[in-house]
């Protein structure tokens, strides 16, 4: 296998376009977005095949996320439910502080079931790619990530996990003990450092750095683990080897989807047999490009891009 296979949940993306409370806004920008999706397409626009299993709306929203993902030349293995595709609204409340509200109770994308997976799909895969929002989604959803796992282990197929903890959907508590099973079938595990403390059950945030979370969590299972701290950079522990990640300076316009496209970034290398190193400069640098632009995925470079941080001219001729 050589690409990426990743299945989840997308959603239809309304971001306010002024800042300020969401019941006084006057425009919404319609997008999508979706973890697993934005982790595809961050991979494709690297060059990297990329194939995005999940359940859609038969709605303009599911022809909205379709569309955005075969433009994105994402492979779409989906199924098309009677119920909706879900939304999700973001409000601006100030320049970068943002508040989700999902409508997606009882949608297409939560009846993702493991029938869903066609056959020989996983097990062809270069890696599976999975987050922890899609067991929070409901019994089948999380039965279809088992089968996945089930399916890559196998079959040889590297496994990767990003925690992505969404207190909307289920509280620490019950998320704590699926991310342990989850971090024990992976082989690459990308976690928040507050995700880390939540799978690990560590309540003072003081009493663990970002090298301890990431020992404790390379003790469940993974050979590969990758501490995200946001502005402050990453903590990688890769096969023994504890690395500190910078993070790049950047203006933040728009956070979400940071931790999506560094995974891309690690995930689209890894796939191209890079080694260590650059996997690790590339991801600093494709999470880094995320925050500058609204949105989730649309700032995702292609190859040529990926210098764009370290240029020393504003202008490319
Ligand atoms: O990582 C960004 C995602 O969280 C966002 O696009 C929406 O997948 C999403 C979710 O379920 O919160």
């Amino acid at each position: 296998g050589t690409g990426l296979v990743t299945l989840g949940e997308t959603l239809g993306l309304l971001v306010a376009e002024d800042v300020g409370p969401l019941s006084l806004a006057r425009g919404m920008r319609l997008s999508m977005g979706g973890a697993e999706s934005n982790v595809a397409i961050g991979v494709s626009r690297l060059g990297v095949p990329a194939t995005w299993i999940g359940r859609l709306g038969r709605d303009p929203i599911g022809d909205l996320v379709e569309r955005h993902l075969l433009a994105e030349r994402v492979r779409c293995l989906v199924q098309r439910d009677d119920a909706p595709t879900a939304l999700m609204l973001r409000e601006r409340r100030t320049g970068s502080a943002q508040n989700v509200t999902y409508y997606r109770h009882g949608s297409a994308g939560s009846h993702l079931c493991p029938d869903d997976l066609p056959p020989g799909v996983v097990e062809e895969a270069g890696v599976l790619h999975l987050s922890g929002i899609t067991p929070a989604l409901g019994e089948s959803p999380a039965a279809a990530v088992r089968e996945a796992v089930r399916r890559a282990r196998g079959a040889g197929v590297p496994v990767s996990v990003d925690l992505n903890f969404r207190s909307r959907l289920w509280d620490a508590a019950t998320a704590a003990p699926v991310f342990r099973e989850l971090a024990a079938g992976a082989d690459m595990l990308f976690a928040g450092d507050d995700e880390a403390r939540i799978a690990l059950e560590i309540e003072d945030p003081e009493k663990s750095g970002p090298e301890e979370l990431a020992t404790a969590l390379a003790a469940l299972g993974p050979a590969e683990v990758v501490v995200k701290r946001g502005r402050r950079g990453a903590t990688a522990l890769i096969d023994g080897d504890l690395i500190d990640v910078p993070a790049l300076p950047v203006q933040t316009v728009d956070s979400v989807g940071a931790g999506d496209a560094f995974v891309a970034g690690y995930l689209a290398c890894r796939l191209a047999g890079r080694d260590v190193a650059e996997r690790l400069r590339t991801a600093a640098v494709t999470g880094a490009l995320a925050v500058t632009v609204p949105g989730d995925w649309e700032a995702s470079p292609r190859p040529h891009e990926l210098a764009l941080l370290g240029a020393e001219e504003d202008v490319q001729r």
